[in-house]
């Protein structure tokens, strides 16, 4: 994994990388050790009890019972404020802005922790294509060739081969399919390796899980999703937060949660006039 720091990271090569190259990349230097104490807390807490929420790609953990060694911690934005400053970093949104559009959303923000012994995920791709083992029911000729997702990593604990950071094969990117027992994943893959604070870009549809956790130590991360305007985002933020929230968001906050982008609009109620198009 090609590896950038705060200065480093610069829009042309890691978009490069993520169509072109491996698929992911690494960013150091964007989170204090103080900001990443801070959500880690968050997360804890809010994960300490064993209560299943929903989860993806775990069915062979959930066969072996061990689904509460995966927790999700869910709608972080309204779970404290340093969840707003993760998803709205600036140099993530430089980024971001380059690669999916100016206008691109937040579909989702979500920490994934996985506990000592957690058996880790399915290979998958990420949404839009979470259930792209069904490619029937997308449309035909669907490929790759141009983002429709990222996804952000910021790792709260160190990640290890040991650990299970994040698995991905290089270059699966270039063709969108989903993995099956053929391509051989956990033959091939890498590892999104990191120290807290440390943050793993990736493209979306580079096949990619959760390793199991083979070490003596909790592994989290926050996952945030970040999609074009127009895609239809996994987690409905604003209906899951305050109206002071609301009220409050930064205009790159509000931008994320899909308020600036009108549509799905019952247009027959619109305002009257012309209101899109060049002129
Ligand atoms: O936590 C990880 O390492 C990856 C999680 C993931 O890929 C997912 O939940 O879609
Ligand atoms: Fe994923």
């Amino acid at each position: 994994m090609k590896r950038f720091t705060a200065e480093t990271a610069n829009p042309k090569d890691i978009i490069d990388e993520l169509l072109h190259g491996g698929g992911a990349v690494a960013i150091s230097g964007l989170f204090s050790p103080e900001e990443i104490a801070e959500a880690r807390a968050i997360v804890m807490e809010h994960s300490e009890e064993t209560a299943e929420k929903v989860t993806h790609f775990q069915g062979a953990a959930a066969e072996e019972g061990k689904l509460n060694l995966q927790r999700r911690v869910w709608n972080l934005l309204g779970k404290g404020e340093i969840f707003s400053r993760m998803a709205a970093h600036p140099k993530l949104m430089e980024i971001l802005r380059a690669f999916l559009g100016t206008e691109f959303i937040m579909g989702s923000i979500a920490a994934n922790r996985i506990l000592p012994g957690g058996p880790g995920q399915e290979p998958h791709v990420d949404y839009p294509y979470w259930d792209f083992h069904k490619p029937e029911t997308h449309p035909i000729g669907f490929n790759g060739s141009f983002p429709m997702n990222a996804q952000v990593s910021v790792l709260l604990d160190p990640f290890t081969k040991e650990s299970g950071a994040t698995g991905y094969v290089p270059g699966s990117q270039k063709e969108l399919r989903y993995p099956g027992p053929e391509d051989k994943f956990f033959d091939r893959c890498e590892q999104m390796t990191g120290e807290p604070g440390d943050v793993a870009l990736f493209y979306g549809v580079t096949w990619h899980c959760a390793m199991p956790n083979n070490a003596d130590h909790d592994r989290s991360a926050i996952l945030i999703q970040y999609l074009p305007k127009w895609v239809k985002p996994m987690e409905d933020m604003p209906a899951a937060l305050p109206k002071e929230f609301l009220d409050h968001a930064s205009p790159d906050m509000r931008q994320l949660l899909g308020l600036n982008y009108p549509y799905p609009e019952v247009l027959d109620a619109a305002r009257a006039g012309n209101t899109e198009g060049r002129t």
